[in-house]
């Protein structure tokens, strides 16, 4: 069976040995599988805090939860009931099929239309559809969104963002290439100085101190190097990419496992400075693209 569906969760299973689970609360990807070169067994490529809630209680810390419709703390009128980073990571979505089942890949889609609960904090209409696809060394999700308003009225306004955890050697790894992109920097002590552009001066950045930046107009293809291997994010109709980790700060967080800091970073493509406006009708589809470089030998290059 490509696709194995329990009362939580759904469990792809490529042909070729890679696979995926993603949780109906919060569409959140828990785990991903993928063959590396000259090693037939899979291995996660995901990091999941052995502490992460996966029972529904809270959004999950690791992983791919998917960030809609704000960022951060709510900056937008029609946000300001949310939560940070939203409710789409933290509500049941709808497990609506199999899309392609095939060796190309093995793809499911979920969805998640406005609840009584979601209304109570946000009421403009939409409609989520969101994809996973997983190939024998890719993952990709695609989030569709859809403004399901009847009259001109009503608008909806949102920002939205894969929170990728990648896991990776914090103390050990670049993610390329940013030298020159603008960003800002929310490790700063104020909020004026949070908002202060600066621009990458590193052809490497690293995340060996404290890093939560959010870079602007970003190229959309990112590597995230290691000695032992690499993979690339490419994105699609995200013009920003945030990389966090939060080194010993993030003792500070309930649901990291100690040290847990050391074993990832989050390259987060998303669309977080102003807003995706869609009118009556209108859709808006992100996507991303996370491939196993070291399988193409190109893990040194
Ligand atoms: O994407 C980076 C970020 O916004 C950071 O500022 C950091 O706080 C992180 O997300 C985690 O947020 P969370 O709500 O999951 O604790």
């Amino acid at each position: 069976m490509p696709v194995e569906r329990t009362q939580t969760k759904l469990i792809l299973q490529h042909p070729k040995g890679a696979s995926a689970e993603i949780l109906l609360y919060g569409a959140t990807v828990i785990s991903w599988k993928s063959p590396s070169k000259g090693n037939s067994e899979p291995s996660e490529r995901l990091f999941v805090s052995s502490k992460a809630a996966l029972d529904g209680s809270k959004p999950v810390r690791g992983g791919i939860p998917v960030v809609f419709p704000c960022f951060g703390a709510p900056t937008h009128p029609d946000h300001v009931k949310l939560p940070q980073h939203g409710f789409a990571r933290s509500e049941v979505w709808s497990y609506g099929g199999i899309v392609m089942d095939n060796d190309a890949g093995v793809s499911v889609r979920l969805t998640l239309q406005p609840t009584t609960s979601v209304e109570e904090k946000f009421d403009r209409p939409f409609e989520l559809v969101y994809v996973v696809t997983l190939a024998e060394h890719q993952i990709s999700t695609d989030l569709h969104v859809k403004n399901t308003a009847l009259s001109s009225t009503g608008h909806l306004e949102f920002q939205a963002l894969f929170h990728n955890y990648i896991k990776a050697p914090s103390s050990d790894l670049i993610v390329t290439p940013l030298q020159g992109v603008s960003y800002y920097d929310k490790t700063e002590a104020t909020e004026e100085l949070k908002t202060v552009t600066k621009v990458e001066s590193r052809a490497d950045v690293d995340v060996r101190k404290f890093t939560d930046f959010v870079y602007e107009n970003a190229p959309g293809t990112y590597k995230v190097t290691w000695p032992t291997g690499a993979v690339e994010i490419r994105a699609t109709n995200f013009p920003n990419v945030v990389v966090w980790n939060p080194q010993e700060t993030g003792a500070k967080i309930g649901d990291m496992e100690t040290n847990g800091w050391d074993k990832y970073v989050c390259v987060e493509p998303g669309h977080v400075r102003g807003f995706v406006s869609l009118k009556a009708g209108e859709s808006w589809v992100g996507q991303q693209v996370i491939s196993v470089v070291e399988i193409f030998g190109k893990a040194s290059s």
